[in-house]
């Protein structure tokens, strides 16, 4: 049974908020994808919020762009906890679906992830940190992820050490 529930405002936001799904997938969580439209397919979009929770949803994900209402609304029809990913657009860069989504008058909250690659991956890893709440082995699965992420900072120091900042940019820049 899916634990998070990922609702793409549109097809063309797959692609760009991959790194959501496959952080879910390396951290073996169960999990549903969906694309529903705040504004295209209201009635589905309630429908899918509405009855997350009796299918077992305990976390949902709301990835748009441009006006990126849909997590809002969302929120606003389910009291589980929603994580809004902003999608970058070509207008406005990305800053309008995070001022969209960021900005939720008083009593509706919203946690609002970065625009890029980063939020749908930080999406993932925060709600896998809401499931580790009552899921210790999702917090050991963390532990070591992060450990994964300090380690190879290590490596890269301990390499820029040995050769230099000059050969280390070479390197970076395929030169
Ligand atoms: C939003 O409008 C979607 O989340 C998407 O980021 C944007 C454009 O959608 P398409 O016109 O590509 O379907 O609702």
């Amino acid at each position: 049974m899916p634990e998070v529930s990922i609702i793409f405002g549109s097809d063309s936001d797959l692609p760009k908020a991959r790194g959501c799904l496959d952080t879910l997938q390396d951290f073996e969580i169960p999990f549903e994808v969906i694309i529903s439209s705040a504004h295209r397919t209201p009635d589905e979009t309630h429908k899918w919020a509405k009855t997350a929770e009796e299918r077992g949803i305990k976390v949902i994900i709301a990835i748009a762009g441009g006006a990126a209402h849909l997590p809002g609304v969302i929120a606003s029809i389910t009291t589980l906890p929603v994580i809004g990913v902003p999608i970058a657009t070509n207008i406005g860069g990305g800053i309008d679906s995070i001022l969209s989504i960021l900005q939720m008058p008083s009593g509706i909250p919203v946690a609002t992830m970065p625009a890029g690659k980063a939020g749908g991956v930080n999406a993932a890893l925060f709600a896998i940190q809401i499931l580790g709440l009552q899921n210790p082995d999702y917090i050991r699965k963390m532990s070591t992820y992060r450990a994964q992420l300090a380690s190879k900072v290590i490596e890269k120091n301990n390499k820029l050490s040995s050769i230099g900042y000059t050969e280390y940019i070479d390197n970076l820049e395929g030169k």
